[in-house]
């Protein structure tokens, strides 16, 4: 099998859709967790939701705080709003994903898929993150690649020997070109873009926005081992 890797698709429905329209057909998909907390919470859940056994998912931080009580990263005022828009058992389906999918792919081997790393679903790290400081977060793996997310910025690099991709993130990229990214795992690894025309909903704050520097700058200030 080879696989479509969404990571942080975080409710963009115009931008899945780009990138949907670009996963060849023969192509698995794996969510990598933050899926419904953005712009289009349900649309985007159902349309994933829709094409059924051909998708893999496992469970991000935003997705696992929607459930009162739990604790993480994201912003509250975005949590309180999200949550108006889906309903009791879209929130249930979230909170009872896995943390982690592991498939075997066409020409790269046994590929573990985490949100942030195999540890736990919000550490932080970047392409600068020095090595041993996100090393523990690796400890005991084994696989061919890792496939995480979280930062929202698409790199591969090595960590403690295991491959690492960064598969980027669809809905809320930190990069340098506009766009959604992604990656296709198998039979090699590819960085992916698709363009989408950005669309606005009623979502009540400012989206986010930064540029690749100024987010991993940013996000090196809070990564592990810090
Ligand atoms: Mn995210």
């Amino acid at each position: 099998m080879r696989v479509a890797a969404l990571y942080d698709v975080h409710g963009n429905l115009p931008a899945l859709d780009a990138v949907l329209a670009g996963v060849p057909d023969d192509a698995a998909i794996v969510v990598g967790g933050d899926v419904a907390a953005g712009l289009f919470p349900a649309e985007t859940l159902e349309r994933l939701r829709a094409l059924g056994d051909r998708v893999h998912w496992l469970r991000g931080n935003a997705d696992r705080e929607l459930t009162p009580g739990e604790e993480g990263l994201a912003p509250a005022q975005m949590l309180d709003w999200v949550r108006t828009q889906l309903s009791d058992e879209q929130i249930a389906f979230l909170h009872g994903l896995p943390p982690s999918v592991t498939l075997d792919v066409d020409g790269v081997g046994r590929v573990l898929f985490v949100h942030a790393t195999p540890r736990n679903d919000v550490d932080i790290f970047t392409e600068r993150t020095p090595e041993e400081r996100v090393a523990p977060s690796f400890a005991g793996v084994d696989a061919d690649l890792v496939v995480c997310g979280h930062t929202h910025t698409q790199f591969e690099r090595e960590i403690a020997g295991l491959r690492v991709l960064n598969a980027g993130s669809v809905g809320m990229a930190y990069e340098d070109a506009p766009g959604a990214y992604w990656a296709l795992v198998g039979p090699d690894v590819q960085h992916r873009r698709s363009t989408f025309e950005p669309r606005e909903s009623d979502y009540p704050d400012e989206w986010p926005s930064a540029s690749r520097d100024e987010a991993v700058s940013h996000f090196e200030t809070l990564a592990v081992g810090s």
